[in-house]
């Protein structure tokens, strides 16, 4: 009789486990398709760096889509395109405020190109990125 409880409890448990697993996967697909159609991209600025992923350079994007800096710094960045750059801007990057990072203004990308970019005060340091910019289908 006992041993017939567990076994039950046993299945029940597997199941319950099992779900919590699906739904949970579902739940951060579902949430993965909404930033990339709602949200601007983001570029992550951490120690005099900008990170796409975790490591990935350079960020690919599309045409009609923004993409903005996210600074977990307490220092103050730029993202400033090179001067050859088939798409120019300029936008500042605040440093974070207590445990909140700064927000950049998110770029709208008009036209497909490739752009280099760099950390007005951080050049000497090699804080720079690569934004990929296609045509939209
Ligand atoms: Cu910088």
């Amino acid at each position: 009789m006992t041993s017939k409880v567990s076994e039950g409890v046993k299945v029940l448990l597997s199941f319950t486990l099992s779900y919590a697993i699906l739904l949970t996967s579902w739940t951060g697909a579902q949430e993965d398709s909404k930033v990339s159609e709602d949200k601007p991209k983001e570029v992550i600025c951490r120690n005099n760096k900008c990170v796409v992923n975790d490591k990935e350079q350079p960020l690919v994007t599309k045409v009609g889509e923004s993409v903005l800096w996210v600074n977990h710094d307490k220092v103050e960045h730029t993202a400033t395109a090179e001067k050859d750059s088939p798409i120019s801007f300029d936008v500042f990057i605040p440093k974070k405020d207590g445990d909140k990072p700064g927000r950049s203004k998110p770029v709208k990308f008009t036209k497909p190109g490739k752009i280099k970019y760099f950390c007005i005060p951080h050049k000497d340091v090699d804080m720079e990125g690569e934004i990929i910019v296609k045509e939209s289908s």
